[in-house]
């Protein structure tokens, strides 16, 4: 049996021989048609997720230069979603409205806008060791700032700035109880913001870890009781916190132990030639506990710009601070699940280094130090402090661990290469080829104590031939690799569509659980109540001088108010809140010309705000297709210069209609209304009668559609006093109103039958599913809707209507001139004045087209 027979059988189960010939005959033609091996179909079955499927694991990637982070699902690869983070992202309102812009300007950096961010590591946050699912945080290479975003509905709520860093890259990095974020500098630089000359970088520049307390409770960074340990100016790179037996320390690396400091423009070697002199560089090995507890004391604290710095010589009299050389120029720090193992790259060495916390330990409690650096921090052995090197190849930068014991993956830049290994037993096990140049590994959950193994991602630098060519400027290649067996096998591509990710991280989805609509009134990038929530009936324009302040509501499908006049100049504040208490019923808002928005999921509110400087008439509307009313969810806001003096238009003579005219239109749209009603009460019977609120997906969608109902009776009651009025022109207002209110409500009661009949109909089997493709793509639905009379017969109930009704069925389908003249047949033509014209079917699709009807039939009830 070929693998494709075997893959079929296996999917479908073996027996059932007609679909199976069904199946493989596609599989195979579709292998054929796009040139796929059997293998390339493994391996698209181990990613594909059906229409509705989910991802077991949820990957949080770096955005890179767009300042934003991704979210996309392991293993389909697919993108769920960007977060604006240290960069305006609109669809969200991010930077376009109050509340987010406040987020976004706790970025500026001495009282500069900055509006983008060179983000690199993503770090989630932990309780014991292991993902929470509650708080993600991010770094700012280029401005050294962190960035906290809530997962309960995956915003930006926080934005710090490393007083005193010029540059950062060692970040961010939880605690194992998400106590402290690790942040490391990157360049070295004066602490202070004063000019030094270059010629001082050993005297005046530093370099530091950055310690920021975090209150996990709140989900935010605690800046008074954060604090900087000071570093000699070697750069500083990639961070980690120990865990398990090595609770309570950190581990950073640096590369340039030379302090070397350029100066090509002189005549000097260039900074990659100088900082690579030394055989080795520094490992950092802090205590960070130890350091937690200095730092409460003042006199062990210097304060520069307003924020604490633990002075090195503070951090070696306390024995808080060590340095052990590692491989030149290393880049990536990885502490085993277990605590015990340090696992250090050197990018320019062939070897990674697998330190053993034990032994640091046992130097560090002896005093037994190999000498000091020149600022007098105590330098342990190298040695003496290892488990061992291995040579794994070309240019090794990252490493991530899986679910066995010892197995851990590093990266090889230069080599274009993942290599597995065990580093506890230190030999090499697999080598896969990537492509190309890759930079960070991404595990499922392996920077915890409880790594999940399954898959690896491979973050690589370039993609050069594997995309489609969209230019110079290249996507980058996120690969996804198989390493639940023997051997590694590398699954599918996934270009990256927005700047460098430089890392990723990946939680098992089931540990995250984010809210689906907000508190009514919410200030979502607070949590609290907002000063501008505003109910259905409080909906209002208050003035204060030049100050107009508006309340506004958004629900389904009008934003009221509908109308603002205001005078050139006036500053406009508008508090928006959506009313909607339905998933997924999110209504943006903006303002033409004004260059603001917002998003406003349901419950939330926002405002917006500018000066009305220039005059005119400006639409505003809603930016979410969120209805079948959509378009006209809109308002006009309304500029007028107040030293202008506004001729009135001529009036326009516009055609009136006839008391007797008014009273036909009145009745038309009255009757309408009736039709439209009793499509609604046939829904709901339907409802009832098949117990929708068994199932809550329906039972939502009801009470939404309740809701619009609901507001029907008090249009009705205004549209009749106009008529007792006599105001006809009124009624229809009102009349048309309740449309809109009865169109929403079939809607969403319409989308609740079609999930209702989803829920309860029999599953169908593999014939019917390809028999319901073929009458859809045979252009059989053009004349027949099944449950209803269109332009051909209704067919619910066909294979009852005629003796050994399959075989007729498929016999007309086949020839349908052979039964014109059948009396049934001939008179059904003249009753639509159309023949049943021959579409070609194969027998196989006939056959399969046959199966479709009988699940029609059984389900006959539900359409
Ligand atoms: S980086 S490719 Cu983490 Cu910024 Cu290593
Ligand atoms: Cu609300 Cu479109």
């Amino acid at each position: 049996m070929s693998l494709t027979k075997k893959l079929i059988g296996v999917t479908l189960g073996v027996g059932l021989a007609s679909s199976m010939s069904y199946a493989s005959a596609e599989l195979e033609k579709v292998m054929k048609d796009r040139g796929l091996t059997e293998q390339d179909v493994v391996r698209a079955a181990k990613t594909y997720n059906p229409s509705g499927g989910r991802d077991e694991f949820v990957a949080f990637s770096s955005g890179g230069q767009s300042g934003q982070m991704m979210v996309y699902g392991i293993p389909s690869m697919r993108l769920l979603k960007y977060i604006g983070v240290f960069t305006p992202e609109p669809w969200q309102g991010y930077g376009f409205d109050e509340e987010s812009k406040k987020v976004l300007r706790q970025g500026n950096i001495r009282g500069r806008e900055i509006n983008w961010g060179d983000t690199h590591h993503p770090g989630l946050s932990e309780t014991k060791g292991e993902y929470d699912g509650k708080w993600l945080v991010i770094n700012d290479k280029a401005n050294p700032r962190v960035a906290v975003i809530d997962l309960a509905d995956f915003e930006t709520k926080q934005i710090v700035v490393n007083p005193v860093f010029k540059s950062e890259h060692g970040g961010s990095f939880f605690t194992p109880n998400s106590e402290y974020i690790l942040e490391a500098c990157q360049y070295a630089a004066p602490f202070d913001n004063e000019y030094h000359p270059i010629e001082e970088y050993k005297e005046t520049y530093r370099g530091g870890i950055t310690l920021w307390k975090f209150d996990p409770k709140i989900g935010r960074i605690q800046e008074k009781e954060s604090f900087t340990l000071e570093l000699p100016p070697y750069m500083q790179d990639l961070s980690d916190a120990g865990k398990n037996m090595s609770f309570g320390w950190g581990f950073t690396n640096s590369f340039n132990s030379e302090m070397y400091t350029g100066g090509i423009e002189v005549g000097l070697p260039p900074f990659e030639a100088g900082c690579s002199r030394n055989d080795t560089d520094f490992l950092h090995v802090y205590n960070w506990q130890k350091l937690a507890e200095l730092a409460k004391d003042p006199k062990n604290v210097k304060i520069i710009n307003d924020h604490k710095v633990i002075p090195m010589e503070v951090a070696v009299a306390n024995d808080a601070l060590f340095l052990i050389p590692e491989p030149k120029s290393p880049h990536g720090v990885d502490v085993s699940p277990d605590g015990k193992y340090i696992v250090v790259c050197g990018k320019l060495d062939t070897h990674t280094s697998v330190y053993d916390f034990e032994k640091i330990q046992k130097l560090i409690k002896n005093k037994e130090y190999a000498g000091k650096d020149p600022y007098g921090v105590p330098i342990l052995d190298m040695k003496k402090s290892l488990h061992g090197q291995v040579e794994l190849g070309l240019g090794p930068l990252h490493n991530q661990y899986s679910n066995v014991d010892g197995e851990i993956y590093t990266s090889l830049y230069v080599d274009s290469q993942i290599v597995k290994w065990n580093y506890k037993e230190l030999k090499v096990l697999d080598k896969e080829n990537v492509h190309y140049n890759v930079g960070h590994l991404m595990g499922m959950e392996s920077e915890t104590v409880t790594p999940q193994g399954k898959y690896i991602v491979s973050l690589n630098k370039l993609a050069i031939d594997r995309f489609q060519n969209v230019g110079p400027l290249h996507p980058q290649n996120h690969q996804l690799i198989d390493i639940s067996g023997k051997t590694m096998d590398l699954l599918v591509d996934m270009p990256i569509p927005l700047g460098e990710p430089h890392n990723a991280v990946a939680i098992q989805a089931k540990r995250l659980h984010p809210h689906v609509r907000y508190e009514m009134g919410t200030n979502s990038r607070t949590g609290e109540i907002h000063e501008g929530k505003t109910l259905a009936g409080q909906e209002r324009v208050e003035r204060d001088g030049n100050k107009v302040k508006v309340y506004a509501t958004l629900v389904r499908s009008h934003i009221n108010p509908e109308r603002i006049t205001v005078n050139k100049g006036d500053e406009v504040t508008m508090y928006l809140t959506n009313l909607e208490r339905a998933q997924d019923e999110t209504h943006g808002f903006t303002v033409d010309h004004f260059n603001v928005h917002a998003s406003l999921e349901p419950g939330k509110t926002v405002s917006i705000k500018f000066t009305a400087d220039i005059e005119g008439v400006f639409p505003y509307y809603c930016t979410e297709f969120c209805s079948a009313l959509h378009l006209e969810m809109m308002g006009y806001l309304m500029v007028k210069d107040p030293n202008k003096k506004y001729v009135s238009a001529q009036k326009l003579k516009m055609a009136t209609m006839s008391p007797e005219q008014m009273k036909a239109e009145y009745d038309k749209t009255v009757s309408v209304n009736a039709a439209t009603d009793a499509v609604i009460q046939s829904v709901v019977k339907f409802l009832k009668e098949n117990n929708y609120d068994k199932h809550e997906v329906v039972k939502n969608l009801v009470v939404d559609a309740l809701d619009q109902y609901g507001k029907i009776a008090e249009e009705k009651k205004k549209s009749d006093e106009a008529v007792a009025a006599g105001d006809m022109e009124k009624a229809i207002l009102f009349e048309n109103m309740i449309w809109q209110y009865m169109v929403k409500t079939a809607d969403v009661g319409i989308r609740a039958k079609d999930a209702l009949v989803r829920l309860i109909a029999t599953p169908q089997s593999t014939e019917a599913v390809a028999g319901e493709k073929a009458f859809a793509e045979g252009g059989c639905n053009g004349c027949h809707v099944i449950g209803k009379v269109s332009s051909g017969p209704d067919l619910t109930g066909v294979l009852q209507r005629h003796e050994d009704g399959e075989k007729w069925v498929a016999s007309f389908i086949q020839n349908p001139e052979k039964h014109f003249a059948e009396p049934y047949v001939k008179s059904m033509i003249d009753y639509f004045n159309l023949r049943m014209p021959n579409q070609n079917m194969s027998p196989e699709e006939t056959k399969n087209i046959v199966e479709y009807l009988k699940w029609v039939e059984t389900n006959a009830n539900l359409f």
